[in-house]
């Protein structure tokens, strides 16, 4: 019999594409795709979707039961420029939604979870460059705090429940079929879009701020492979460093010029300058490469072909 798989926020940037991957995959009535509110028409036109709010606890649970649930990928979470203006509701969904899916995991209702970690997790203190897998953190986000605290549970419960939670850090994630939401690394989406419409963009980062990021293509496949990968081989149950490539507002900025000559960009930093400034320029995947091969396949210039192609259609 086909797995069945629940995703909790189907619709937001990554989920939209993750739902859409793993029904390519395990087929459409196998993936459910659930969110506090109905996404784009290509998601729900193409298989089961629940309404559902995560940090509720026994909604989940009907969920998990009715469709016999053994897979859960957690995408629900409220992103760093979000929560510093709503700290407790950005802790209460960020904590509550991941207690109710290692909760179910620990009473045996469903038998493996996925949820996602972020750079964020790294803070002022940490090194910058090449941030090992293992080093000092101290988050100074509300949206750090909350993974960061969310690593620990995890792998807490791999430990003491032997709950089969797996997790990546991903950095700031670049696609072209939804935008993100609430996010710092939101401008290298924002600026794409931009420079069709407009030709010009101001960038709420400054000039120089050098952040890691990835293609969202690159970001499912390693998703995926995680999930898929023997659990004998997973050193790592609080979450995985995920690298792909590095990169400044200018460096965006001038790959889409070889493009379109005419882009101009600008600087107006906000609060999210800070943020941006609290976390790595570049991250040390290692061990996710050792333990289940990790491999990038797309650097800033075939993204900025892959983004201008696709938004230009
Ligand atoms: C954000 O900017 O908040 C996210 C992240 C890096 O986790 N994209």
């Amino acid at each position: 019999m086909q797995k069945s798989i629940l995703i909790i926020g189907a619709c937001g940037q990554i989920g939209t594409e993750l739902t859409i991957a793993l029904r390519e995959k395990y087929g459409n009535e196998a993936v459910i795709a659930s969110d506090i509110r109905e996404g784009s028409d290509a998601l729900m036109a193409s298989g089961p979707f629940e309404l559902l709010d995560a940090t509720d606890y026994e909604a989940i649970e009907n969920v998990v039961m009715y469709y016999e649930i053994e897979e859960v990928y957690l995408m629900a979470a409220m992103l760093s420029a979000t929560a510093e203006k709503f700290p407790m509701r950005a802790w209460n969904l960020n904590m509550n939604s991941l207690f109710n899916v290692l909760n179910l995991a620990k009473d045996k209702k469903i038998d493996k979870i996925f949820w996602p970690s972020s750079i964020a997790v790294f803070g002022p203190n940490t090194p910058k460059t090449e941030t090992p897998q293992h080093t000092l953190m101290e988050p100074s986000t509300v949206y750090g705090i909350s993974k960061q605290s969310g690593e620990r549970w995890c792998e807490y419960y791999f430990k003491k429940f032997d709950v089969d939670v797996r997790s990546v850090r991903y950095p700031g994630l670049i696609s072209w079929k939804t935008l993100p939401g609430g996010g710092t690394t939101d401008y290298a989406v924002e600026i794409y879009h931009k420079a069709l419409e407009d030709k010009k963009y101001t960038c709420f980062l400054a000039e120089g701020t050098k952040l890691p990021m990835m293609f969202m293509d690159d970001a499912i496949r390693a998703t995926v492979s995680l999930m898929e990968a023997n659990p004998e081989e997973l050193s790592i149950r609080s979450s995985y460093n995920l690298g792909a490539m590095s990169f400044g507002p200018e460096e965006i900025a001038s790959n889409i010029k070889a493009h379109l000559p005419e882009f101009e960009i600008n600087y107006d930093p906000d609060f999210r300058q800070a943020i941006a400034d609290s976390w790595p320029s570049s991250i040390d995947d290692a061990q996710a490469k050792l333990d289940w091969n990790w491999k990038p396949e797309f650097d800033l210039e075939k993204t900025t072909t892959e983004m201008l192609k696709n938004l230009m259609n």
